[in-house]
This record gives structure tokens, C-alpha cells and sequence, in this order.
């Protein structure tokens, strides 16, 4: 395994959120030696404690402090959703690389404005967390598609579930509405998944066709508010009932440019599934399944002769797979080594790549913007009743 897995000179970095996702960042980028110098939070006292956890030596008061340590070089944003816009906007007007947690923003007209400024500072990395593009074998399927190994894509299937807002008393802000598509679990894991299809075969989603579901049209709300992920059983808290509209569920159809069909599912309320995404990809001479709880298991399917099942080892990948394979295989590589393998990718183009000019390898904000289309997009199908075209 020769691929770097360190980045020398890479500039320092500094994380805004200290929820779920903000310390994980913290961790992926000290292991590929990028220090972290500060941590912003929802309120000075609660990033401090996390700080103190994490080991991040200082905490801002807010943005405009962080911005103004000369320190940071790379701003990574793991903030509420509504959040990203003023976040992303002003870090990159401050001259900053940014890394920004899916999605992007809560607007296509918000992602837009962003992926315009980004292209107007072209020696700044502006790159969104799609990190599942990161397991080994998603590389290994999307290479030996464009190898043509099984042949015509006819269709992607799969789903994206989850079961940590099962019950009424599972709370999370994610629940209450952004203000701009006021999705929930299509925005924050449907992304996850349009993007992962899109990048496996090769070409953009061009239609959706959408229905939501609510199963709790209530729910109960900690006074001080939760954390993703932490769960309400066995603990007994001040809370008050308040109205849902956001989704606990949705059923997508799609059809892809060139005539690919498709169709996913995702669900925060599937019981026993903690963080589950599957793959299913039907070629005219074989298919692929994928899944994330798994991640170093990749099934061939073939007619003309036995299914395979492949386990991750970097000496039988693609070489576009095997460079984000650090492990020898039996060694698995999961949901931690995503975010160094992007990590990597990001400030290995920081420091090498933008003097060239060379084109961003890793997910830009032009991919954030065109997943906030997709949910505008679903949205809408879902509310009339119809096949929508992403705008
Ligand atoms: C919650 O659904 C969450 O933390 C997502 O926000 C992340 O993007 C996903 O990787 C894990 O689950």
C-alpha cells in the first residue's frame, strides 16, 4: 500500500459544529496530519465541552472570530443544515477552502449562489461530505462500470435506512423544518444515496417521482434539545408535543439520463437498521449489490455463469479503488476511513493540485447543488402528485 496517508504542509483546520459529525471530522483529519485549531459550536459553554473531549485547543465565539485567526486555513462546516449558506458563503469570501456536511444548504437558489462563488475562486477547494463515494468497493463498482464489465446500466434500486427516530420521543433538529424544502430524511440521507447512484453509473438523475410519509405527526420535543443519533429510551426528560411535518419516510422513483431506471427507499423509523444503505445496479451482462453495513463485501451477479462475492483487498481492486484502500483486505475499512479518504483527496488537491489547475476529484459544491435540485425537485412530486424534472 504505497498511497499517501499523510498530507505534508497542509493548512491548519477549523470545525463549526460539535454535534455527531464535527468531532468525527476532528479525528479523520488529525490522522492524516492536518491540525485543528479551533471549534465554533452551537453556544460558546457546550463547544468547550466538547472541545475539552475532543482535545481542540481553542473555541470561537462565533464565525466572524474564526475567521479572523490567520490560522485557519480550511473551514469545515458540520453545522445545522440551515446553517451552511452564511457558513459556506462567508468562509470562502474570506478566502478559505471549505468543507461543507451534505446538504449543502436548505435552497437550490441558496446552493446555486454557492456554486457560483466557489467557481469564482477556482484555487479554493469548495468540496460537499459525500463520503460514502469513499468505501473501497463503491470506487471498484463505479470503475468496473466504466469498464463496461456489466455492460448497459439498466437500472439502480436501494435504500437508506435507519431506525434512530422510531420512536415519538426520538427528537433531533433535523425533525423540525428548514425553511427551505423542509425535508428531512430525504435531505439528509436521500442525498446520501442520489449521490452515491449518480456517481456509480455515470449519469445525473433527470426526473423524480415521490411520495413522503409521516408516521409520527407528533413528537416529543427535550426541552435543551438532542443530539443525532442519541436515543430517548431509558431516559426520562423534560419534554413538550409538538407538530411534524417533516418525513420519516420516502419511496422514489427515478429515471436517469440515457434511460437508466431507478427507484430508492429511505426511512429513519426501520427498526433495527442503524445506519443501512444498499445498492443494486442491473447491467445487461451482470449487477452489482452493495451494502454500507458491510462495506467490504461486493456481490457480482451473472447468468452465464456462478455470482461472486468479492472481499475488499487492495490487491484485487481497480487502481482508482485500490488507492483508497489502506488496509490490507480482512482488515475491514468502514465509516471513519471515508472521511480520511476524502479528507486526503481534499487537501492533497489543496496542496498540489489547485497551482496546476487541476479539476477537483473529490465532490464539489456544483454536486451539493445539484442534490439541493433533486430535493426541490422531490419535494414538489411529492406535493402534486407527479413525475417532476430536476430543475
Ligand atoms: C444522521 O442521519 C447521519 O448522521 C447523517 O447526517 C450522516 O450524513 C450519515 O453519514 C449518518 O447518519
Amino acid at each position: 500500500m504505497g498511497s499517501p496517508i499523510v498530507v505534508p504542509d497542509a493548512p491548519a483546520a477549523a470545525v463549526i459544529g460539535g454535534g455527531f459529525i464535527g468531532p468525527v471530522h476532528v479525528e479523520a483529519l488529525r490522522r492524516i496530519g492536518v491540525e485543528v485549531v479551533g471549534l465554533l459550536g452551537s453556544t460558546p459553554d457546550r463547544a468547550a465541552a466538547t472541545a475539552r473531549r475532543i482535545g481542540v485547543s481553542r473555541v470561537y465565539r462565533d464565525l466572524d472570530e474564526l475567521l479572523a485567526d490567520d490560522r485557519v486555513g480550511v473551514v469545515h462546516i458540520a453545522s445545522p443544515n440551515a446553517q451552511h449558506f452564511d457558513q459556506a458563503r462567508k468562509s470562502l469570501e474570506a478566502g478559505r477552502h471549505v468543507v461543507c456536511e451534505k446538504p449543502l444548504a436548505i435552497t437550490g437558489s441558496q446552493t446555486g449562489t454557492l456554486r457560483d462563488l466557489a467557481g469564482s475562486c477556482p484555487t479554493q477547494a469548495a468540496a460537499v461530505n459525500y463520503n460514502i463515494r469513499y468505501y473501497p468497493l463503491c470506487r471498484e463498482i463505479r470503475a468496473r462500470i466504466a469498464d463496461n464489465e456489466i455492460g448497459r446500466v439498466l437500472s439502480v434500486t436501494g435504500s437508506y435506512v435507519q431506525d434512530w427516530l422510531l420512536y415519538p420521543d426520538d427528537y433531533n433538529w433535523r425533525v423540525e423544518p428548514d425553511g427551505g424544502t423542509n425535508l428531512r430524511a430525504v435531505a439528509d440521507i436521500g442525498t446520501h444515496w442520489m449521490d452515491l447512484a449518480q456517481y456509480l453509473v455515470g449519469e445525473p438523475i433527470a426526473s423524480v417521482n415521490a411520495d413522503l410519509a409521516t408516521f409520527h405527526p407528533r413528537r416529543m420535543r427535550p426541552v435543551g434539545g438532542s443530539e443525532t443519533f442519541l436515543s430517548s429510551i431509558g431516559r426520562a426528560r423534560l419534554a413538550e408535543e409538538i407538530e411534524v411535518t417533516t418525513e420519516d419516510h420516502a419511496a422514489v422513483l427515478l429515471r436517469f439520463r440515457g434511460g437508466i431506471r431507478g427507484v430508492f427507499h429511505v426511512s429513519q423509523v426501520m427498526a433495527g437498521r442503524k445506519n443501512s444503505l444498499t445498492m443494486e445496479i442491473a447491467g445487461s451482462e451482470g449487477s452489482f449489490a452493495w451494502e454500507s453495513e458491510s462495506p467490504d463485501r461486493l456481490w457480482i451477479g451473472s447468468r452465464h455463469g456462478p455470482n461472486q462475492l468479492l472481499s475488499r483487498d487492495p490487491a484485487l481492486l481497480r487502481p482508482a479503488a485500490a488507492s483508497s484502500s489502506h488496509y490490507p483486505g480482512g482488515h475491514v475499512e468502514g465509516f471513519p476511513d471515508t472521511f480520511k479518504q476524502l479528507f486526503l483527496d481534499v487537501y492533497g488537491w489543496i496542496v498540489e493540485g489547485r497551482s496546476t489547475g487541476d479539476t477537483a476529484t473529490f465532490p464539489t459544491f456544483i454536486d451539493g447543488d445539484r442534490e439541493l435540485r433533486l430535493c426541490e425537485a422531490i419535494a414538489r412530486s411529492a406535493s402534486e402528485g407527479r413525475w417532476v424534472e430536476v430543475g
